[in-house]
């Protein structure tokens, strides 16, 4: 059997990160990962661009927009939405992820969903920091091992 192993892509990306700017302290943090990943496997800073929306809700239409000017083979997508911090958690977050999902298939590029969802600032923060896993860190992952990928199936 063929089998397609996860990998880094053998030749540049470009990569649009997005972050909201709602909860920054935690979006902040998402986004150090998210560098650091990127940085760790090569990608120059030349190839990135960093586009701030106000909250999550907003990372769905920015990253169709950023997709349709055609610079980016991927978009990271940063937001932190906390059900103790809001009565429209469940419209947020789901409006975000519903959103992102469909401009993946749309432009046929990855969009990676780097958004928390969870019930409490202190989750938020475990998943955001830097000694207990960084969701901004394994989204670089995601989008380099997507267009790895994609690589691949342009080679077969
Ligand atoms: N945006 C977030 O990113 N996280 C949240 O927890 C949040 N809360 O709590 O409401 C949030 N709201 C703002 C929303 O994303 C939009 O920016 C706003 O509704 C304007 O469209």
């Amino acid at each position: 059997m063929k089998e397609f192993d996860l990998k880094i892509p053998s030749k540049p990306v470009r990569i649009a990160l997005i972050a909201g700017r709602f909860n920054q302290f935690v979006t902040d943090e998402l986004l150090a990962g998210a560098i650091d990943g990127l940085g760790r496997h090569g990608v120059k800073a030349e190839n990135t661009s960093l586009y701030w929306v106000p909250g999550a809700f907003e990372l769905p239409l920015a990253a169709d927009r950023i997709l349709d000017a055609g610079k980016f083979d991927a978009v990271i997508a940063l937001g932190a939405v906390i059900r103790g911090a809001t009565a429209h958690f469940e419209y947020v977050a789901g409006e975000c992820s519903r959103g992102l999902s469909e401009v993946a298939l749309k432009h046929g590029k990855p969009v990676i969903f780097g958004v928390l969802t969870t019930d409490t600032i202190e989750q938020a923060m475990e998943r955001a920091s830097t000694d207990r896993g960084n969701k901004g860190f394994d989204c670089a992952m995601a989008a380099l091992h997507m267009l790895g990928l994609f690589e691949a199936l342009d080679e077969e």
